[in-house]
């Protein structure tokens, strides 16, 4: 990635990070950690990776996106109403009865979301599904599944990294947002994870790390999985749960707390959009 673009997307993620705090400031809910985590995962798929065309959200040959870790959904609306899939004014209706951005994704409302999530531990099981649909479709499509690291103590999770394995799923990528803290406490207190890149390459996965915070080494990371064959990939991506807003960074507290007027205004200044 040039220099260039890398500075483009960043300031794509300062923008999102900007909007987050006034959605979720005006809504006084929300989950502002784990949507700042996970903000260059992403910007990054949804700005520089995907083929997508969000004209025509399911096109067939497209790739997909699950957000298993379905909490981070204003991360993920902010992406898709920038990219097109729908007016950037919907995002005022943000977690609102009868809005098509409910707090978790759902398929049924919002176009460009392709999987209901929120539950955690489900989404990358049907990410395999889906790549085995993709396949037998003959399609070149990749699928990219994002999950928390609390969220793969989930046994489900281990059930699906079996079947990855099993059916050689190369065009599933899944992606590990490893900021090391889940919703009361940190992984290692609630369930420690151990060696978290020898267990995936134990069940069969070709196993990638990189910073999740850096736009382009993620996109170098995914295509090191791109070109991994014959078997599926996961980038264990190092973040920092509440990242850019220090008073957030690294606390479970702020896993899914409401922002107050004075918290508020200290995010702004944090990130150079005060108003
Ligand atoms: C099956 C299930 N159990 C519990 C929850 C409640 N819950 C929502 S988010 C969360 C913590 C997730 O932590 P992690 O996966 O590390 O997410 P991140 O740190 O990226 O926000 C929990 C326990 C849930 N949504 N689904
Ligand atoms: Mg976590």
């Amino acid at each position: 990635m040039t220099n260039e673009r890398k500075a483009e997307l960043d300031a794509l993620c300062l923008q999102f990070r900007n909007d987050l705090i006034d959605l979720l400031h005006k809504i006084q809910t929300g989950h502002p950690g784990g949507s700042l985590s996970s903000c260059e995962i992403i910007t990054t798929l949804y700005h520089e990776i995907m083929n997508i065309d969000p004209k025509n959200p399911k096109k067939e040959d497209r790739d997909h996106f699950i957000l298993s870790k379905g909490h981070a959904a204003p991360m993920l609306y902010l992406n898709l109403a920038d990219c097109g899939y729908f007016p950037k004014e919907e995002l005022a209706t943000l977690r609102q009865i009868n809005s098509n951005l409910q707090g978790h994704p759902c398929v049924h409302k919002t176009p460009g979301v392709e999987l209901s999530t929120g539950p955690l531990g489900l989404g990358l099981g049907a990410g395999i599904g889906m790549a085995l649909a993709d396949r037998r479709k003959g399609l070149d499509s990749y699928t990219y599944v994002l999950m928390g690291d609390g969220e793969i103590e989930e046994g489900a999770v281990w059930e699906a990294a079996m079947a990855g394995s099993k059916f050689k799923t190369d065009h599933v990528i899944a992606i590990l947002d490893n900021n090391g803290v889940q919703l009361d406490g940190t992984v290692e207190e609630i369930m420690p994870l151990g060696d978290i890149a020898a267990k995936w390459s134990s069940f069969g996965w070709n196993v990638i790390k990189c910073d999740g915070h850096n736009v382009s080494e993620f996109a170098d990371a995914v295509e090191k999985a791109k070109a991994c064959k014959g078997q599926p990939s996961i980038i264990i991506a190092k973040t920092v749960k509440g990242k850019g807003i220090d008073f957030m960074e690294g606390k479970n507290i702020w896993h899914g707390k409401a922002i107050n007027d004075e918290e508020y205004k200290e995010a702004k200044a944090i990130l150079g959009g005060a108003k």
